[in-house]
């Protein structure tokens, strides 16, 4: 048995929440493997709309196993908020959700050392959703974080005690104020005491037990591909790996062990927090792409800059994480629009004509060159199959399809679970 991977391809909210949803009657693990409380993944099902941060998006089924595997970093503050907000669905989350003991821990200082770093740069500012993802996987990676695991020690006080230690140095440096520190740690050592008390695991036997018992496991991304820590465009990027490698190493599987990878992407695009964007739009198209998609941030609210397709970018995407089935969301968006464009190569202040996303391609003003489709310019409301699409949408997707080399397997028109058409 394999491990099926369901991934953004762009820079996050393409709609993932609703995927596994939709997907997850099929399997019987869902696993997140990085990211954390920055991540917004958006469900809506008989006219409820939920969004999960930390906890898998399998949880409203109940008879999916959920998995928080080592490479996330967790706020223990804010998932004890989530599953607060889970009480009035009855979901057994001491049976249907684990959480790796080897999951990283994000503690207050984390968050003021967050904004502490966004405020010293200014406007080269990330735009970071300030949940403290950045500096928690900088202490992961600097070989000093709390993980899960530690809350169960007798000297987890002593272990935060030095680690605060080393923030505050770096707080007064930045001379940022400490204030808001008390009241976070009291709200963090009560999360604390709840966390103790849920199924926390060894994940990574989990999985690889569940691939022995013929379970099927689904993977599911957060945020991006052009976040990606090594292949975004650094430095506006997260700080985990959220491709499908990263699944690997945030669950403990094996390479050999990856099945489908499944790559989500919106008709058009969309980015929140700062960094290159070459189609993005400032004008009214874009405005009104906004509207129409409802394009704000699921977890901070803040606007989503939009623009058309980009299709260097996404074939970028699909090449380093093994894309073999393209979902497109979000298409009835593009229901206003009379024209669509798609960008097909960028043009350098040289002249020169690339379609690809090299390393100095952030750097310099790079101007996208689109090609034009007739627009469907119709509703989408009462589609259930792609054989009702209208011609103009069919001709957007094999166009798409042909471009990308990898097949579009499924279309979303509408946020609801039943406007998913799969073909
Ligand atoms: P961070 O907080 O350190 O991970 O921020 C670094 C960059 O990554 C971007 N980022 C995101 N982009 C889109 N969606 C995300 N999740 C939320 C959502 C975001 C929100 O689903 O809407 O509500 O604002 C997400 N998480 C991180 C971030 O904007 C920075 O550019
Ligand atoms: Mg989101």
């Amino acid at each position: 048995m394999k491990m099926d991977v369901l991934l953004g391809l762009q820079w996050g909210d393409e709609g993932k929440g609703k995927v596994v949803d939709v997907l997850a009657p099929q399997y019987e693990i869902v696993a997140r493997f990085q990211g954390g409380p920055n991540a917004g993944h958006t469900l809506e099902f008989d006219g409820i709309k939920h969004v999960l941060h930390q906890i898998p998006s399998g949880i409203f089924r109940s008879q999916i196993l959920n998995i928080i595997g080592n490479g996330v970093v967790l706020d223990p503050i804010v998932l004890k908020r989530e599953i607060d907000g889970l009480a009035k669905f009855n979901i057994d989350y001491k049976k249907n959700l684990v959480i790796s003991k080897k999951a990283t821990i994000i503690i207050p200082t984390h968050k003021l050392l967050d904004a502490a770093y966004e405020q010293s740069k200014g406007d080269k500012k990330i735009g970071s959703t300030l949940k403290g993802i950045g500096p928690t996987y900088q202490d992961k990676i600097g070989r000093s974080a709390l993980r899960v695991g530690d809350i169960l020690s007798d000297d987890f006080q002593e272990k935060y005690d030095v680690l605060v230690g080393k923030h505050k140095t770096t707080l007064s440096y930045y001379n940022y104020p400490l204030d808001a520190l008390a009241e976070m740690e009291e709200q963090f050592f009560a999360a604390i005491e709840f966390f103790k008390t849920l199924n926390l695991i060894d994940s990574e036997y989990v999985v690889n037990d569940a691939f022995a018992d013929n379970k099927k496991i689904l993977a599911e991304g957060a945020q991006g591909s052009l976040l990606d820590i090594d292949f975004g465009s650094y430095p506006f990027v997260t700080s985990s790996s959220t491709m499908t490698a990263g699944a690997c190493t945030g669950l403990g599987v094996s390479p050999s062990k990856i099945g489908e990878v499944f790559g989500i992407f919106k008709a058009y695009c969309t980015r929140v927090g700062s960094g290159p964007f070459p189609t993005e739009l400032f004008d009214q198209t874009g405005e009104d792409m906004r509207k129409e998609g409802n394009e704000f941030g699921s977890t901070t609210g803040r606007p989503r800059r939009c623009g058309w397709l980009d299709l260097p970018a996404l074939k970028y995407s699909i090449m380093i994480n093994g894309v073999t089935q393209l979902f497109m969301m979000k298409a009835d968006v593009l229901n206003i629009f009379e024209e669509i464009k798609v960008c097909t190569h960028y043009e350098l202040p040289s002249g020169e004509k690339i379609d690809r996303l090299s390393f100095e391609i952030s750097e310099v003003d790079a101007k996208p060159v689109y090609k034009t489709l007739k627009g469907w310019n119709c509703s989408l409301a009462n589609i259930d199959s792609y054989e009702k699409f209208p011609v103009e949408l069919k001709e957007y997707v094999s166009y798409l399809e042909d471009e990308l080399n990898v097949p579009i397997k499924l279309v979303s028109v509408g946020p609801d679970r039943s406007q998913t058409i799969l073909r």
